[in-house]
Protein backbone atom coordinates (compact mmCIF):
# COMPACT_ATOMS: atom_id res chain seq x y z
CA UNK A 1 0.00 0.00 0.00
CA UNK A 2 1.55 3.18 -0.75
CA UNK A 3 2.13 5.49 2.29
CA UNK A 4 1.31 9.31 2.44
CA UNK A 5 4.52 10.09 0.89
CA UNK A 6 4.21 7.99 -2.12
CA UNK A 7 0.46 9.01 -2.31
CA UNK A 8 1.42 12.84 -1.84
CA UNK A 9 4.44 12.54 -4.93
CA UNK A 10 1.41 11.07 -7.52
CA UNK A 11 -0.98 13.59 -6.92
CA UNK A 12 1.71 15.78 -7.14
CA UNK A 13 2.95 14.20 -10.45
CA UNK A 14 -1.08 13.94 -11.47
CA UNK A 15 -0.64 17.88 -11.42
CA UNK A 16 2.18 18.30 -13.90
CA UNK A 17 0.89 15.44 -15.99
CA UNK A 18 -2.44 17.51 -16.45
CA UNK A 19 -0.71 20.99 -17.31
CA UNK A 20 1.69 18.85 -19.65
CA UNK A 21 -1.36 17.68 -21.29
CA UNK A 22 -2.91 21.29 -21.33
CA UNK A 23 -5.63 20.19 -19.23
CA UNK A 24 -7.92 23.45 -17.60
CA UNK A 25 -5.41 24.94 -14.87
CA UNK A 26 -7.46 24.56 -12.18
CA UNK A 27 -8.14 21.35 -12.11
CA UNK A 28 -4.08 20.60 -12.35
CA UNK A 29 -3.90 23.15 -9.36
CA UNK A 30 -6.18 21.15 -7.63
CA UNK A 31 -4.34 18.50 -7.47
CA UNK A 32 -1.66 20.54 -6.55
CA UNK A 33 -3.62 21.48 -3.42
CA UNK A 34 -4.81 18.13 -2.79
CA UNK A 35 -1.02 17.07 -2.17
CA UNK A 36 -0.16 19.74 0.34
CA UNK A 37 -3.38 18.77 2.10
CA UNK A 38 -2.54 15.28 2.45
CA UNK A 39 1.22 16.41 3.33
CA UNK A 40 -0.90 18.11 6.43
CA UNK A 41 -3.12 15.08 7.59
CA UNK A 42 -1.99 14.38 10.53
CA UNK A 43 -4.54 11.30 11.02
CA UNK A 44 -3.09 8.01 9.69
CA UNK A 45 -4.49 7.85 5.82
CA UNK A 46 -5.53 4.27 5.67
CA UNK A 47 -7.88 5.08 8.37
CA UNK A 48 -9.48 8.37 6.52
CA UNK A 49 -9.99 6.15 3.60
CA UNK A 50 -11.46 2.93 5.24
CA UNK A 51 -14.10 5.90 7.77
CA UNK A 52 -14.55 7.69 4.28
CA UNK A 53 -13.57 10.70 5.96
CA UNK A 54 -11.28 11.92 3.26
CA UNK A 55 -13.56 14.71 1.92
CA UNK A 56 -13.38 16.17 5.13
CA UNK A 57 -9.82 16.96 4.97
CA UNK A 58 -9.87 21.10 3.25
CA UNK A 59 -8.09 20.89 -0.28
CA UNK A 60 -9.40 17.14 -1.05
CA UNK A 61 -12.59 17.14 -3.28
CA UNK A 62 -15.04 14.26 -4.08
CA UNK A 63 -13.11 13.64 -7.31
CA UNK A 64 -9.93 13.59 -5.73
CA UNK A 65 -10.65 12.19 -2.81
CA UNK A 66 -11.73 8.49 -4.90
CA UNK A 67 -8.25 8.91 -7.17
CA UNK A 68 -6.27 8.68 -3.45
CA UNK A 69 -9.10 5.75 -2.35
CA UNK A 70 -8.06 4.10 -5.01
CA UNK A 71 -4.57 4.66 -4.72
CA UNK A 72 -4.79 3.42 -1.30
CA UNK A 73 -6.84 0.50 -1.78
CA UNK A 74 -5.29 -0.79 -4.85
CA UNK A 75 -1.91 0.40 -4.79
CA UNK A 76 -2.38 2.16 -8.21
CA UNK A 77 -5.39 4.19 -9.79
CA UNK A 78 -6.16 4.23 -13.27
CA UNK A 79 -6.53 7.67 -14.10
CA UNK A 80 -2.86 8.22 -13.07
CA UNK A 81 -1.68 5.37 -15.52
CA UNK A 82 -4.16 6.73 -18.37
CA UNK A 83 -2.26 9.74 -17.68
CA UNK A 84 1.69 8.34 -17.51
CA UNK A 85 0.34 6.64 -20.72
CA UNK A 86 -0.52 9.52 -22.54
CA UNK A 87 2.31 12.13 -21.68
CA UNK A 88 5.35 11.08 -22.93
CA UNK A 89 7.94 10.34 -20.17
CA UNK A 90 10.77 12.59 -21.93
CA UNK A 91 8.46 15.79 -21.07
CA UNK A 92 9.25 15.03 -17.13
CA UNK A 93 13.26 14.74 -18.00
CA UNK A 94 12.77 18.17 -19.73
CA UNK A 95 10.87 19.78 -16.30
CA UNK A 96 14.43 18.58 -14.43
CA UNK A 97 15.80 21.38 -16.15
CA UNK A 98 15.86 24.46 -13.84
CA UNK A 99 13.63 27.20 -15.17
CA UNK A 100 11.81 24.74 -17.67
CA UNK A 101 8.51 25.00 -16.26
CA UNK A 102 5.13 22.93 -17.77
CA UNK A 103 4.07 25.79 -19.76
CA UNK A 104 7.12 25.84 -21.72
CA UNK A 105 7.69 22.48 -22.04
CA UNK A 106 4.21 21.66 -23.62
CA UNK A 107 5.47 24.71 -26.24
CA UNK A 108 8.16 23.01 -27.08
CA UNK A 109 6.40 19.75 -27.46
CA UNK A 110 3.67 20.91 -29.12
CA UNK A 111 5.25 23.38 -31.68
CA UNK A 112 8.44 21.03 -32.23
CA UNK A 113 7.38 17.77 -31.35
CA UNK A 114 10.24 17.18 -29.61
CA UNK A 115 10.31 14.82 -26.47
CA UNK A 116 13.44 13.92 -24.89
CA UNK A 117 16.41 15.63 -24.08
CA UNK A 118 19.05 15.38 -26.45
CA UNK A 119 16.22 16.89 -28.87
CA UNK A 120 15.91 19.45 -26.97
CA UNK A 121 19.35 20.00 -26.33
CA UNK A 122 19.59 19.72 -30.45
CA UNK A 123 17.03 22.18 -30.97
CA UNK A 124 18.35 24.67 -28.64
CA UNK A 125 22.11 24.65 -29.99
CA UNK A 126 20.39 24.97 -33.45
CA UNK A 127 18.24 28.10 -31.87
CA UNK A 128 14.95 26.66 -32.96
CA UNK A 129 13.80 27.60 -29.65
CA UNK A 130 14.33 31.60 -29.74
CA UNK A 131 11.03 31.95 -31.89
CA UNK A 132 8.54 30.20 -29.96
CA UNK A 133 6.55 32.82 -28.35
CA UNK A 134 7.97 33.80 -25.05
CA UNK A 135 11.31 32.46 -25.95
CA UNK A 136 14.58 34.18 -26.59
CA UNK A 137 18.36 33.49 -26.94
CA UNK A 138 18.39 33.47 -23.54
CA UNK A 139 16.11 30.98 -23.23
CA UNK A 140 18.32 28.58 -24.90
CA UNK A 141 21.02 29.95 -23.57
CA UNK A 142 19.84 28.69 -20.12
CA UNK A 143 18.47 25.55 -21.32
CA UNK A 144 21.84 24.46 -22.52
CA UNK A 145 23.01 25.48 -18.95
CA UNK A 146 20.19 23.60 -17.14
CA UNK A 147 20.73 20.37 -19.09
CA UNK A 148 25.00 20.65 -18.74
CA UNK A 149 23.65 21.02 -14.79
CA UNK A 150 22.07 18.17 -14.81
CA UNK A 151 24.82 16.22 -16.66
CA UNK A 152 26.78 17.59 -13.41
CA UNK A 153 24.59 16.75 -11.21
CA UNK A 154 24.84 13.29 -12.30
CA UNK A 155 22.64 10.54 -11.14
CA UNK A 156 23.41 11.49 -7.26
CA UNK A 157 20.65 11.60 -5.17
CA UNK A 158 19.59 13.43 -1.51
CA UNK A 159 20.18 11.66 1.45
CA UNK A 160 16.58 10.63 2.55
CA UNK A 161 15.89 9.14 -1.07
CA UNK A 162 18.90 6.98 -0.79
CA UNK A 163 17.78 5.93 2.93
CA UNK A 164 14.55 5.08 2.14
CA UNK A 165 15.63 2.78 -1.47
CA UNK A 166 18.39 1.25 1.05
CA UNK A 167 15.74 0.77 3.79
CA UNK A 168 13.68 -1.64 1.86
CA UNK A 169 16.30 -3.61 0.14
CA UNK A 170 18.05 -3.88 3.57
CA UNK A 171 15.14 -5.12 5.52
CA UNK A 172 14.33 -8.03 3.90
CA UNK A 173 18.37 -9.15 2.67
CA UNK A 174 19.61 -8.88 6.26
CA UNK A 175 16.94 -11.02 7.54
CA UNK A 176 17.92 -13.63 4.99
CA UNK A 177 18.21 -16.56 6.22
CA UNK A 178 22.44 -17.72 6.40
CA UNK A 179 23.24 -13.76 7.01
CA UNK A 180 26.02 -13.57 9.77
CA UNK A 181 26.64 -9.80 9.83
CA UNK A 182 25.00 -7.08 7.67
CA UNK A 183 25.09 -3.15 7.08
CA UNK A 184 25.14 -0.64 5.06
CA UNK A 185 28.43 0.89 3.78
CA UNK A 186 29.65 3.92 1.67
CA UNK A 187 28.60 7.56 1.84
CA UNK A 188 24.80 6.31 3.24
CA UNK A 189 27.07 5.48 5.69
CA UNK A 190 29.19 8.11 6.80
CA UNK A 191 25.86 10.27 6.17
CA UNK A 192 26.84 12.35 3.31
CA UNK A 193 24.41 14.88 2.01
CA UNK A 194 24.05 13.25 -1.66
CA UNK A 195 24.73 9.89 -2.22
CA UNK A 196 26.12 8.52 -5.64
CA UNK A 197 25.19 4.52 -4.85
CA UNK A 198 24.17 2.30 -2.15
CA UNK A 199 26.74 -0.14 -0.98
CA UNK A 200 25.96 -3.20 1.36
CA UNK A 201 27.85 -5.50 2.86
CA UNK A 202 27.20 -9.22 4.54
CA UNK A 203 29.10 -11.62 5.80
CA UNK A 204 27.82 -15.60 5.17
CA UNK A 205 29.57 -18.84 4.83
CA UNK A 206 30.56 -19.57 0.68
CA UNK A 207 27.34 -21.90 1.01
CA UNK A 208 24.67 -19.78 1.10
CA UNK A 209 26.34 -16.82 -0.87
CA UNK A 210 25.08 -17.97 -4.69
CA UNK A 211 21.71 -17.72 -3.03
CA UNK A 212 21.78 -14.51 -0.91
CA UNK A 213 23.10 -13.16 -4.31
CA UNK A 214 20.44 -14.94 -6.04
CA UNK A 215 17.33 -12.95 -3.48
CA UNK A 216 19.44 -10.21 -3.97
CA UNK A 217 18.73 -9.42 -7.57
CA UNK A 218 15.78 -11.10 -7.87
CA UNK A 219 14.41 -8.12 -4.99
CA UNK A 220 11.29 -6.83 -5.71
CA UNK A 221 13.17 -3.32 -5.49
CA UNK A 222 15.36 -3.94 -8.67
CA UNK A 223 14.64 -2.23 -11.68
CA UNK A 224 17.56 -4.26 -13.85
CA UNK A 225 20.65 -5.95 -13.34
CA UNK A 226 23.73 -4.33 -13.90
CA UNK A 227 26.46 -7.69 -12.97
CA UNK A 228 25.46 -10.58 -11.11
CA UNK A 229 28.67 -12.10 -9.58
CA UNK A 230 29.79 -14.59 -6.93
CA UNK A 231 30.67 -12.08 -4.40
CA UNK A 232 30.12 -8.61 -5.83
CA UNK A 233 26.76 -7.52 -7.76
CA UNK A 234 25.31 -4.50 -8.64
CA UNK A 235 21.74 -3.32 -9.51
CA UNK A 236 19.45 -0.86 -10.24
CA UNK A 237 16.90 -0.20 -7.93
CA UNK A 238 13.36 1.30 -8.68
CA UNK A 239 13.63 4.34 -7.26
CA UNK A 240 16.35 5.13 -9.63
CA UNK A 241 19.63 4.72 -7.59
CA UNK A 242 22.28 2.31 -8.16
CA UNK A 243 23.21 -0.46 -5.45
CA UNK A 244 26.10 -3.12 -4.69
CA UNK A 245 25.97 -5.71 -2.35
CA UNK A 246 28.92 -7.48 -1.52
CA UNK A 247 29.19 -10.57 0.43
CA UNK A 248 31.82 -11.57 2.21
CA UNK A 249 33.12 -14.61 4.96
CA UNK A 250 32.84 -13.20 8.58
CA UNK A 251 36.48 -13.06 9.43
CA UNK A 252 36.83 -10.41 6.46
CA UNK A 253 33.65 -8.58 7.71
CA UNK A 254 35.35 -6.07 9.86
CA UNK A 255 38.07 -5.05 7.18
CA UNK A 256 35.41 -5.21 4.36
CA UNK A 257 32.99 -2.94 6.11
CA UNK A 258 36.27 -0.54 6.66
CA UNK A 259 36.93 -0.32 3.45
CA UNK A 260 33.46 0.05 2.27
CA UNK A 261 32.52 2.78 4.24
CA UNK A 262 35.10 4.48 3.00
CA UNK A 263 35.78 7.44 2.32
CA UNK A 264 38.67 6.75 -0.20
CA UNK A 265 40.87 9.38 1.47
CA UNK A 266 40.24 8.04 4.68
CA UNK A 267 41.26 4.57 3.48
CA UNK A 268 43.79 6.12 2.26
CA UNK A 269 45.75 7.56 4.96
CA UNK A 270 44.32 4.43 7.35
CA UNK A 271 46.55 1.90 4.75
CA UNK A 272 49.26 4.76 4.94
CA UNK A 273 49.21 4.33 9.04
CA UNK A 274 48.91 0.63 8.26
CA UNK A 275 52.38 -0.18 6.30
CA UNK A 276 53.90 2.25 9.00
CA UNK A 277 53.52 -0.08 11.30
CA UNK A 278 54.30 -2.98 9.33
CA UNK A 279 51.05 -3.91 7.76
CA UNK A 280 49.69 -4.16 4.45
CA UNK A 281 45.68 -3.48 4.85
CA UNK A 282 42.86 -4.28 2.14
CA UNK A 283 38.93 -5.20 2.51
CA UNK A 284 40.25 -8.76 3.37
CA UNK A 285 42.50 -8.44 6.46
CA UNK A 286 46.56 -7.20 7.45
CA UNK A 287 49.54 -8.81 6.24
CA UNK A 288 52.91 -8.68 7.15
CA UNK A 289 54.43 -6.23 4.58
CA UNK A 290 56.55 -8.11 1.73
CA UNK A 291 60.47 -7.27 3.67
CA UNK A 292 58.56 -5.37 6.27
CA UNK A 293 59.64 -5.36 10.01
CA UNK A 294 56.54 -7.92 10.40
CA UNK A 295 57.19 -10.59 8.09
CA UNK A 296 56.27 -14.38 9.00
CA UNK A 297 54.27 -11.85 12.21
CA UNK A 298 50.51 -12.91 13.19
CA UNK A 299 48.61 -9.91 11.94
CA UNK A 300 46.10 -9.07 13.80
CA UNK A 301 43.02 -10.71 14.29
CA UNK A 302 40.02 -7.92 14.26
CA UNK A 303 36.68 -8.97 15.09
CA UNK A 304 34.68 -5.75 14.59
CA UNK A 305 35.48 -2.31 13.46
CA UNK A 306 36.98 -1.42 16.73
CA UNK A 307 39.62 -3.44 16.94
CA UNK A 308 40.51 -2.66 12.87
CA UNK A 309 41.14 1.21 14.63
CA UNK A 310 42.69 -0.23 17.89
CA UNK A 311 45.38 -2.34 15.96
CA UNK A 312 46.44 0.25 14.67
CA UNK A 313 46.67 2.43 17.57
CA UNK A 314 43.42 4.41 16.98
CA UNK A 315 40.26 5.65 18.77
CA UNK A 316 37.23 4.17 17.04
CA UNK A 317 36.23 6.59 14.35
CA UNK A 318 32.20 7.08 13.68
CA UNK A 319 31.66 6.79 10.07
CA UNK A 320 30.52 10.52 10.23
CA UNK A 321 33.56 11.46 10.38
CA UNK A 322 35.45 9.60 7.56
CA UNK A 323 36.27 12.38 5.33
CA UNK A 324 40.04 12.74 6.08
CA UNK A 325 39.47 16.03 7.74
CA UNK A 326 41.68 15.27 10.47
CA UNK A 327 39.98 12.19 11.93
CA UNK A 328 42.89 9.98 12.05
CA UNK A 329 45.12 12.75 13.81
CA UNK A 330 42.40 13.02 16.53
CA UNK A 331 41.61 9.30 16.88
CA UNK A 332 45.45 8.77 17.41
CA UNK A 333 45.47 11.63 19.97
CA UNK A 334 42.29 10.08 21.54
CA UNK A 335 40.50 13.44 21.11
CA UNK A 336 37.73 12.81 18.76
CA UNK A 337 34.58 14.71 19.93
CA UNK A 338 31.69 13.64 21.42
CA UNK A 339 29.32 13.56 18.87
CA UNK A 340 25.84 14.78 19.33
CA UNK A 341 23.12 12.35 18.61
CA UNK A 342 19.20 12.39 18.02
CA UNK A 343 17.95 12.11 21.18
CA UNK A 344 20.01 14.79 22.65
CA UNK A 345 17.21 17.08 20.49
CA UNK A 346 14.74 18.92 22.40
CA UNK A 347 12.99 21.44 20.61
CA UNK A 348 13.42 23.32 17.66
CA UNK A 349 13.32 26.27 15.58
CA UNK A 350 12.23 28.36 12.37
CA UNK A 351 9.35 26.63 11.57
CA UNK A 352 6.47 27.52 9.72
CA UNK A 353 2.61 27.82 9.90
CA UNK A 354 -0.42 28.32 7.87
CA UNK A 355 0.01 31.93 8.87
CA UNK A 356 2.46 31.83 5.93
CA UNK A 357 3.35 29.49 3.81
CA UNK A 358 3.58 26.56 6.24
CA UNK A 359 1.25 23.80 5.59
CA UNK A 360 -0.13 23.30 9.25
CA UNK A 361 -1.42 25.55 11.76
CA UNK A 362 0.21 26.87 14.83
CA UNK A 363 -1.51 24.07 17.28
CA UNK A 364 -0.72 21.53 14.82
CA UNK A 365 2.55 21.91 14.74
CA UNK A 366 3.00 22.51 18.65
CA UNK A 367 1.28 19.10 19.37
CA UNK A 368 3.71 17.42 16.64
CA UNK A 369 6.98 18.56 18.30
CA UNK A 370 5.16 17.37 21.51
CA UNK A 371 4.40 13.98 20.14
CA UNK A 372 8.19 13.93 19.00
CA UNK A 373 8.94 14.29 22.97
CA UNK A 374 9.88 18.09 22.62
CA UNK A 375 9.64 20.57 25.26
CA UNK A 376 9.52 23.68 22.73
CA UNK A 377 8.93 24.80 19.13
CA UNK A 378 10.12 28.21 17.96
CA UNK A 379 7.90 29.33 15.07
CA UNK A 380 9.45 31.63 12.28
CA UNK A 381 6.97 32.52 9.73
CA UNK A 382 8.08 34.94 6.68
CA UNK A 383 8.21 38.75 6.96
CA UNK A 384 6.54 41.07 5.11
CA UNK A 385 9.00 41.39 1.85
CA UNK A 386 8.64 37.45 1.15
CA UNK A 387 5.02 38.26 -0.48
CA UNK A 388 5.16 35.21 -2.49
CA UNK A 389 5.52 33.21 0.34
CA UNK A 390 2.74 34.50 2.56
CA UNK A 391 4.87 36.89 4.27
CA UNK A 392 3.34 38.25 7.38
CA UNK A 393 2.06 41.85 8.31
CA UNK A 394 3.06 43.57 11.50
CA UNK A 395 -0.36 43.43 12.14
CA UNK A 396 -0.67 39.67 11.70
CA UNK A 397 2.28 38.83 12.93
CA UNK A 398 1.37 40.59 16.34
CA UNK A 399 -2.17 38.77 16.39
CA UNK A 400 0.07 35.24 15.34
CA UNK A 401 2.08 36.63 18.61
CA UNK A 402 -1.58 36.48 20.79
CA UNK A 403 -2.23 33.33 19.68
CA UNK A 404 0.89 31.97 21.07
CA UNK A 405 0.46 33.18 24.24
CA UNK A 406 -3.06 31.55 24.37
CA UNK A 407 -1.25 28.03 23.16
CA UNK A 408 1.07 28.53 25.95
CA UNK A 409 -1.43 29.16 28.78
CA UNK A 410 -2.70 26.11 27.95
CA UNK A 411 0.00 23.56 27.14
CA UNK A 412 2.00 22.30 30.29
CA UNK A 413 5.49 21.82 30.18
CA UNK A 414 6.02 23.06 26.57
CA UNK A 415 6.81 26.46 24.91
CA UNK A 416 6.06 27.94 21.81
CA UNK A 417 8.65 30.38 20.99
CA UNK A 418 7.51 33.95 19.04
CA UNK A 419 9.64 34.39 16.06
CA UNK A 420 10.04 35.07 12.70
CA UNK A 421 11.98 34.20 9.67
CA UNK A 422 13.12 38.04 8.73
CA UNK A 423 14.36 38.80 4.75
CA UNK A 424 17.60 39.93 4.98
CA UNK A 425 16.76 43.38 2.35
CA UNK A 426 19.61 43.78 -0.46
CA UNK A 427 21.36 46.72 1.75
CA UNK A 428 21.46 43.85 4.55
CA UNK A 429 19.20 45.79 6.45
CA UNK A 430 16.27 44.02 7.84
CA UNK A 431 12.83 43.58 6.99
CA UNK A 432 11.17 44.46 10.44
CA UNK A 433 12.52 47.71 12.41
CA UNK A 434 13.91 47.06 15.62
CA UNK A 435 10.84 47.47 17.31
CA UNK A 436 8.81 44.60 15.84
CA UNK A 437 12.09 42.78 16.49
CA UNK A 438 12.76 43.30 20.42
CA UNK A 439 9.40 42.09 20.79
CA UNK A 440 9.79 38.78 19.56
CA UNK A 441 11.11 35.95 21.36
CA UNK A 442 13.71 35.07 18.84
CA UNK A 443 14.49 36.06 15.20
CA UNK A 444 15.77 34.16 12.01
CA UNK A 445 17.02 36.23 9.20
CA UNK A 446 17.62 34.98 5.61
CA UNK A 447 18.25 36.31 2.34
CA UNK A 448 15.47 35.10 -0.31
CA UNK A 449 15.57 37.73 -3.00
CA UNK A 450 18.27 39.61 -4.49
CA UNK A 451 20.81 36.36 -5.22
CA UNK A 452 22.28 38.43 -8.06
CA UNK A 453 25.53 39.76 -6.31
CA UNK A 454 29.53 39.76 -6.36
CA UNK A 455 30.37 37.43 -3.60
CA UNK A 456 31.77 40.64 -1.76
CA UNK A 457 28.14 41.86 -1.88
CA UNK A 458 26.51 39.18 -0.38
CA UNK A 459 29.10 39.20 2.01
CA UNK A 460 28.84 42.73 3.44
CA UNK A 461 24.83 42.25 3.06
CA UNK A 462 24.77 39.08 5.33
CA UNK A 463 27.34 40.36 7.58
CA UNK A 464 25.37 43.47 8.13
CA UNK A 465 22.47 41.44 9.34
CA UNK A 466 24.50 39.04 11.68
CA UNK A 467 25.91 41.97 13.66
CA UNK A 468 21.88 43.53 14.17
CA UNK A 469 21.96 42.95 17.92
CA UNK A 470 17.97 42.09 17.77
CA UNK A 471 19.74 38.86 15.68
CA UNK A 472 19.21 35.14 17.27
CA UNK A 473 20.55 33.74 14.45
CA UNK A 474 21.15 33.12 10.66
CA UNK A 475 18.85 30.92 8.08
CA UNK A 476 19.92 28.45 5.47
CA UNK A 477 23.44 30.65 5.21
CA UNK A 478 23.88 30.20 1.45
CA UNK A 479 20.70 29.71 -0.13
CA UNK A 480 21.81 26.73 -1.65
CA UNK A 481 19.23 23.63 -2.95
CA UNK A 482 21.04 20.55 -3.30
CA UNK A 483 21.04 19.33 -6.65
CA UNK A 484 19.36 22.00 -8.36
CA UNK A 485 20.80 25.54 -7.32
CA UNK A 486 24.24 26.34 -6.24
CA UNK A 487 24.56 28.87 -3.20
CA UNK A 488 24.74 32.89 -3.55
CA UNK A 489 28.53 33.24 -3.62
CA UNK A 490 29.17 34.27 0.24
CA UNK A 491 32.60 34.23 2.30
CA UNK A 492 31.40 32.13 4.79
CA UNK A 493 34.47 32.33 6.93
CA UNK A 494 33.70 36.16 7.37
CA UNK A 495 30.31 35.50 7.85
CA UNK A 496 31.60 32.69 10.73
CA UNK A 497 34.11 35.56 12.01
CA UNK A 498 31.43 38.13 12.25
CA UNK A 499 28.60 35.47 13.95
CA UNK A 500 31.31 34.81 16.10
CA UNK A 501 31.90 38.62 17.55
CA UNK A 502 28.44 39.40 17.74
CA UNK A 503 27.44 36.13 19.36
CA UNK A 504 25.03 35.40 16.48
CA UNK A 505 24.00 31.78 15.92
CA UNK A 506 24.12 29.89 12.57
CA UNK A 507 21.29 27.62 12.09
CA UNK A 508 21.94 23.95 9.96
CA UNK A 509 19.03 23.88 8.19
CA UNK A 510 18.30 20.64 8.35
CA UNK A 511 15.86 20.36 5.17
CA UNK A 512 17.64 17.22 3.31
CA UNK A 513 17.29 20.09 0.22
CA UNK A 514 19.22 22.24 2.03
CA UNK A 515 21.49 20.85 4.96
CA UNK A 516 23.09 24.08 4.76
CA UNK A 517 25.54 25.39 6.80
CA UNK A 518 27.53 22.31 5.23
CA UNK A 519 28.80 19.96 7.38
CA UNK A 520 32.28 20.99 6.19
CA UNK A 521 31.81 24.88 7.73
CA UNK A 522 30.49 23.27 11.25
CA UNK A 523 33.95 23.05 12.45
CA UNK A 524 34.95 26.44 11.83
CA UNK A 525 32.03 27.64 13.49
CA UNK A 526 32.39 25.52 16.45
CA UNK A 527 36.08 26.64 16.97
CA UNK A 528 34.96 30.06 17.14
CA UNK A 529 32.28 29.18 19.71
CA UNK A 530 29.17 29.81 17.05
CA UNK A 531 26.62 27.84 18.62
CA UNK A 532 24.27 26.13 15.83
CA UNK A 533 20.50 25.35 16.50
CA UNK A 534 19.42 22.24 14.17
CA UNK A 535 16.28 23.84 12.28
CA UNK A 536 14.04 21.69 10.03
CA UNK A 537 12.84 24.99 8.28
CA UNK A 538 9.08 22.86 8.71
CA UNK A 539 6.45 24.09 6.44
CA UNK A 540 4.56 21.16 7.58
CA UNK A 541 4.11 18.78 10.81
CA UNK A 542 5.52 15.81 9.48
CA UNK A 543 8.64 18.31 8.18
CA UNK A 544 9.87 18.53 11.72
CA UNK A 545 11.40 15.00 11.60
CA UNK A 546 14.00 16.70 8.95
CA UNK A 547 15.45 17.62 11.90
CA UNK A 548 17.18 14.21 12.12
CA UNK A 549 19.04 15.01 8.68
CA UNK A 550 20.37 18.25 10.02
CA UNK A 551 22.02 16.07 13.25
CA UNK A 552 23.85 13.80 10.35
CA UNK A 553 25.23 17.17 9.48
CA UNK A 554 26.08 17.94 12.92
CA UNK A 555 28.01 15.15 13.32
CA UNK A 556 30.08 15.12 10.08
CA UNK A 557 31.08 18.68 11.25
CA UNK A 558 31.89 17.53 14.47
CA UNK A 559 29.51 18.74 16.45
CA UNK A 560 28.72 17.77 20.25
CA UNK A 561 26.01 17.98 22.56
CA UNK A 562 26.71 21.02 23.66
CA UNK A 563 27.31 23.28 20.26
CA UNK A 564 23.98 22.30 19.49
CA UNK A 565 21.26 24.88 21.32
CA UNK A 566 18.36 22.74 20.82
CA UNK A 567 20.18 20.14 22.86
CA UNK A 568 19.38 22.57 25.96
CA UNK A 569 16.86 22.11 28.58
CA UNK A 570 13.55 24.62 28.06
CA UNK A 571 14.95 26.81 31.21
CA UNK A 572 18.20 27.18 29.49
CA UNK A 573 17.04 28.09 26.47
CA UNK A 574 14.70 30.29 27.90
CA UNK A 575 17.78 32.13 29.72
CA UNK A 576 19.73 31.82 27.07
CA UNK A 577 16.88 34.09 24.64
CA UNK A 578 16.26 36.53 27.41
CA UNK A 579 19.76 37.31 27.34
CA UNK A 580 19.73 38.23 23.79
P1 LIG B 1 29.20 7.63 -3.64
O1 LIG B 1 28.69 6.27 -3.91
O2 LIG B 1 29.78 8.30 -4.83
O3 LIG B 1 28.20 8.50 -2.97
O4 LIG B 1 30.42 7.53 -2.59
P2 LIG B 1 31.00 6.24 -1.86
O5 LIG B 1 31.97 6.74 -0.85
O6 LIG B 1 29.92 5.37 -1.38
O7 LIG B 1 31.86 5.54 -3.01
P3 LIG B 1 31.72 4.15 -3.77
O8 LIG B 1 30.35 3.62 -3.74
O9 LIG B 1 32.35 4.36 -5.09
O10 LIG B 1 32.66 3.18 -2.95
C1 LIG B 1 32.36 2.77 -1.64
C2 LIG B 1 33.60 2.81 -0.80
O11 LIG B 1 34.55 1.87 -1.29
C3 LIG B 1 34.34 4.13 -0.84
O12 LIG B 1 33.80 5.05 0.07
C4 LIG B 1 35.72 3.71 -0.47
C5 LIG B 1 35.86 2.35 -1.10
N1 LIG B 1 36.54 2.49 -2.39
C6 LIG B 1 35.99 2.41 -3.60
N2 LIG B 1 36.92 2.59 -4.56
C7 LIG B 1 38.08 2.81 -3.92
C8 LIG B 1 39.44 3.05 -4.34
O13 LIG B 1 39.74 3.15 -5.52
N3 LIG B 1 40.36 3.22 -3.37
C9 LIG B 1 40.06 3.15 -2.05
N4 LIG B 1 41.02 3.32 -1.14
N5 LIG B 1 38.81 2.91 -1.60
C10 LIG B 1 37.85 2.73 -2.54
CA1 LIG C 1 28.36 4.38 -2.69
CA1 LIG D 1 29.43 1.59 -4.78
ZN1 LIG E 1 13.88 30.67 4.41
Amino acid sequence: MPDKKAVVAILDEMGTLLELRGANPFKARAFGNAARAVEGVTRDLGDLVANGELQTVKGIGASIAAIITELVTTGSAAEYRELREAVPAGLLDMLRIQGLGPKKVKAIHDTLGIDTLPDLEAAARGHRLASLPGFGEKTEENILKGIEALRVRGDKSLYPKAEEAAAAVFASLSAAKGVIRASVAGSLRRRKEVVGDIDILLSARGADRARLMEAFVRHPEVQSVAAHGDTKSSVVLKAGIPCDLRIVKDAEYPFALNYFTGSKEHNVAIRSRARDRGWSLNEYGFTPLAGGPRRGGKPPACRDEESVYAALGLAYVEPELRESNGEIEAAAADALPDLVEEKDIRGTFHCHTTASDGVNTLEEMAEAARALGWEYLGIADHSKAAAYAGGLSEERLRKQGREIDALNARLRKFRVFKGTECDILPDGSLDWPDRVLAGLDFVVVSVHSAFRMTGAEMTRRIVRAVRNRHVTMLGHPTGRLLLAREGYPVDMIQVIDAAADHGTMIEINAHPSRLDLDWRLCRYAKEKGVLVPINPDAHTAGGLRDVRYGVGVARKGWLGKKDVLNTRTLAAVEKLLERR
